[in-house]
């Protein structure tokens, strides 16, 4: 019978079903490694379809919530233990990578199968979690499902099923469309975790400039979004005199560069707008309602609170002098405040993480990127384990991890799982 420490994951069968899925479900057009595999899209049912197809396959007890998370639970032997839950997330960003969110799931799967094979008893249930709208993309609000599922966030079930994407589907429409609108509830408190650990990659340039192979994250920072609407008044772009205008667009467009300009003259974290709208978008129109998303990310929360307040103090300000009544508003904000993972699980981490590459290659980390882990560290002991992605890159066709990272990542899951398991 193998022991617990010589158990390994299988590499290439990780790597081979990582390109496999990724060629298979989403690929990016015209993009040779590039992933747009959106929330509760066609190729985001048929790469879930697939998972639970294999899941169920191996044993597992399978559950979808109502937010369409995915729960694929291998029995352990103890009775009373709830499970340790492993996972990440299926979608991407628009235009995103191979590796980002389904690395951890595919990672969390390895560890299944390699549990499977190697008929061990686990005395906890050991979970394999897919959460639904990790990237907030089609549908805003990054982190969304876990979020819902830890019951902290101020977004919760019925505000998310009416979240709606650019064509005005809405999160419970698609979820019913794919067939994912499961009945489970989705809260930690009914289908619950005894702890949960995410294998990500790192998304920024700090473990290959050191060197190290594996992050031991031990916090997630703060980040909060806010939704602005920009009014104006619409006119005709050829008769309207210059000084007689309420520009919505150009209003909107100094506010923007305020956001960058104010986060790094503060120095206070990074703020960022990835999403902006122009309701008339017609080049004779002058724009009267414009919309954009501010995405602000500090170390703490009263830093995220300063910076917001640094932004919107530069906002009046440009109204006041723009002086044309153009005016703005925030209409919706939402946060996922700084978390801190749990020692119990740290130490599993950090544990298997030297077992697998020695004390000089690992380094604990605080992750700028946000992560489904950091809800679940608000109601359950979390921790994460990170691989370094090559130049930093993420959120970009060209991410990239090496199979060897991926495999050692898998391989650092897998004993920090087992770790907890004996504790
Ligand atoms: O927003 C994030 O950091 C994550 O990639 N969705
Ligand atoms: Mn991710
Ligand atoms: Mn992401
Ligand atoms: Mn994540």
């Amino acid at each position: 019978m193998t022991s617990y420490r010589e158990l390994q994951v299988n590499g290439d069968r990780l790597n081979n079903t990582l390109q496999t899925t990724c060629s298979s479900w989403g690929a990016l057009a015209g993009s040779a490694t590039g992933m747009r595999r959106l929330a509760l899209s066609q190729e985001d049912k048929e790469v879930r379809d697939w998972l639970v197809e294999l899941c169920t396959a191996l044993g597992c007890d399978m559950k979808v919530d109502q937010m369409g998370n995915i729960f694929a639970t291998r029995p352990g032997t103890s009775k009373d233990k709830k499970p340790i839950g492993m996972g990440s997330h299926l979608d991407t960003q628009p235009a995103g990578g191979r590796y980002d969110g389904i690395l951890g799931v595919l990672g969390g799967l390895e560890v299944l199968q390699t549990l499977h094979e190697n008929d061990i008893q686990t005395h906890c249930p050991i979970s394999l979690i897919d959460w639904t709208n990790e990237e907030g993309a089609r549908f805003p609000g990054a982190m969304m499902c876990s979020g819902v599922w830890s019951t902290k966030s101020t977004t919760g079930l019925e505000a998310c099923y009416a979240v709606k994407d650019t064509d005005g589907v809405s999160m419970q429409e698609a979820l019913e469309a794919i067939g994912y609108l499961g009945d489970t509830p989705c809260d930690y408190r009914e289908n619950g975790l005894e702890s949960y650990f995410e294998l990500h990659i790192e998304q920024g340039p700090k473990l290959e400039a050191a060197g190290n192979k594996v992050g031991v994250v031990t916090a997630v920072q703060a980040m909060k979004w806010y939704a602005v609407r920009v009014s104006g008044v619409e006119g005709h772009s050829g008769t309207t005199p210059m000084e007689s205008r309420s520009d919505a667009l150009v209003t909107a467009s100094k506010l923007i560069a305020a956001v960058s300009d104010t986060a790094r003259y503060t120095g206070l974290g990074v703020a960022t707008v990835g999403v902006i709208s122009n309701d008339t978008q017609s080049q004779a129109t002058i724009p009267s309602g414009v919309s954009f998303i501010i995405d602000v990310r500090c170390s703490t929360d009263t830093m995220v609170a300063d910076l917001s307040s640094a932004i919107f103090k530069k906002f009046d300000e440009i109204v006041q002098q723009e002086n044309n009544s153009t005016s703005y508003h925030v209409i919706r904000n939402w946060g996922l405040p700084e978390s801190t993972f749990h020692a119990d699980c740290i130490e599993a981490v950090r544990s298997a993480a030297v077992n697998e590459v020695g004390e000089s290659k690992i380094m604990d980390m605080k992750s700028g990127a946000g992560h489904d882990a950091a809800w679940a560290s608000k109601v359950v002991k979390a921790s994460m384990i990170f691989v370094p992605s090559k130049d930093g890159i993420s959120h970009n066709p060209a991410e990239y991890t090496s199979p060897a990272d991926c495999y050692l990542g898998a391989q650092v899951l897998l004993q920090a799982v087992l770790r907890y398991d004996e504790v």
